[in-house]
């Protein structure tokens, strides 16, 4: 390695030592004839002192965003003059030796600092420079611990890890929805949903399936919440006795992956300013009592129809209020809204089997107990219109022994976006893919 420490690393304890660092230029500040260079990594920021010889040699090259290499002996501030900002503020590096690694141009196309000015449009054109601004940062590195402490949580539950086609010959949920692309003369859609793949391996045997890989929606909505493409976390679970089972696996997995969090982002929620409460129990509620609620706060949702983003607000703050959680489960949407392979319950056809999840006012999952049964599985897309002779291999599913089962289907993005109290999806994915946007 060309580096001796990461920038963050270097601390009191190395006081006397002579450490070589490697990173970017944050600030330099000229003083007369010396200068004060604040080097950074993703661990954090250094002060490097330059002498006037060093000064004189490169100040004109440091410019900011450039990558520089630094040897130098680690000297330990005096108690009074610690830099509190700072992670590594209680010493100073004494510059012996500098290299110009690769300059930045100038002028930087963004800003690259925390209180920046440049709208998010112009800060996804130049998403790898934006990354480098310490909030940006931290937001990927939560990202990165909420998808590692996914696999963790459905390993050790006894979940078996899939992978399943993205390029598909069509899906079950709605085909406005389908991005169609060229297939040898044929035409393919990107998945929508793993939802075909992961009943088919509940039903081979491997019982409970997870995966989690890119969606894809040709949905042009342009809202704060939607995306054309995203990551979905989806499992199916096999031998459930209804979809109650499926909600308690999701309360068990949110309860571990916000206290893993919790634990092990410690210093990056705390940059971003974010609490993070843990439900001790997620409250259900049916989509008739959500209904109810909504019109006692001013807000009439016809019959039939799917709660709004405004309604999911309400829902949001309401159960905050009552019972102190961010998350809720709706349960009972009505069988005109949900697929087909939705199961009814016996006593009522007009509602299906299914909930969502509601985390800080926003639908983050959807889930349902399936149709297991072959009979009313047909009868169910005969009543959607579905020809579902045309879904041979979905109906093969069902027909040599198929165990009653149900799953869900989240949101990475959505999740990390409203764990972090993010005002916008696109804040919460590296290079979010829009209806207007394929780069970079
Ligand atoms: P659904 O279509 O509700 O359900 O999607 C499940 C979850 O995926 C996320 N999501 C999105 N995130 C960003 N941009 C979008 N355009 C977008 N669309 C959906 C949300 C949503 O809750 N097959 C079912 C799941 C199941 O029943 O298991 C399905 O796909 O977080």
């Amino acid at each position: 390695m060309i580096r001796t420490h990461a920038c963050g690393e270097v601390s009191a304890k190395d006081a006397g030592k002579e450490v070589t660092l490697c990173g970017w230029v944050d600030t330099l500040r000229v003083t007369g004839k010396i200068s004060f260079l604040l080097l950074r990594d993703r661990t954090g920021i250094i002060q490097i002192f330059l002498d006037t010889g060093l000064t004189e040699k490169y100040q004109h090259d440091l410019k900011k965003e450039s990558v520089v290499l630094v040897a130098g002996i680690v000297h330990k501030r005096p108690e009074n003059q610690v830099k509190k900002e700072l992670k590594t503020g209680s010493i100073e590096v004494a510059a012996k030796k500098l290299e110009l690694v690769s300059a930045a141009e100038t002028p930087l196309p963004i800003d690259v600092i925390e209180d920046t000015t440049t709208n998010i449009d112009k800060r996804l054109d130049y998403r790898f420079l934006d990354v480098r601004r310490e909030q940006v940062k931290h937001i990927f590195l939560v990202r990165s611990k909420i998808y590692s402490k996914t696999v963790e949580f459905f390993e050790q539950a006894g979940f078996v890890a899939v992978q399943t086609p993205k390029l598909t010959a069509s899906g079950v949920e709605s085909g406005a929805e389908e991005f169609k692309i060229p297939y040898f003369g044929k035409t393919a859609s990107l998945a929508q949903s793993p939802q075909v793949y992961k009943q088919m391996f509940v039903v081979s045997g491997l019982e409970k399936v997870y995966e989690i890989a890119p969606i894809f929606r040709a949905e042009k909505s342009h809202t704060t919440r939607h995306l054309t493409e995203f990551t979905g976390i989806d499992f199916e679970m096999g031998f459930i006795k209804d979809e109650h089972d499926v909600m308690q696996v999701v309360e068990d997995y949110f309860k571990f992956l916000l206290n893993e969090i919790k634990k092990s982002c410690k210093e990056e929620l705390q940059y971003l300013g974010v609490p993070v409460d843990i439900p001790k129990s997620i409250p259900k509620m049916t989509l008739g009592e959500a209904r109810k609620i909504l019109k006692e706060h001013g807000k009439t949702l016809p019959e039939d129809e799917d709660p709004d983003a405004e309604a999911e607000k309400l829902i949001g703050d309401y159960v905050k209020k009552k019972y102190n959680s961010d998350f809720v489960f709706v349960l009972d949407y009505p069988w005109k809204k949900r697929p087909f392979y939705h199961m009814r319950p016996e006593n009522n056809k007009k509602i299906t089997k299914s909930f969502d999840l509601l985390y800080k006012g926003v639908e983050i999952g959807t889930g349902a107990q399936r149709e297991h049964r072959l009979d009313v599985l047909e009868a169910q897309a005969k009543e959607k219109g579905i020809d579902f002779k045309k879904m041979s291999f979905y109906r093969d599913i069902f027909r040599f022994g198929a165990v009653p089962h149900g799953g869900i289907g989240l949101g990475l993005d959505r999740i990390t976006q409203q764990l972090l109290n993010l005002p916008n999806i696109r804040e919460a994915i590296l290079l979010p893919r829009d209806p207007e946007r394929l780069t970079p």
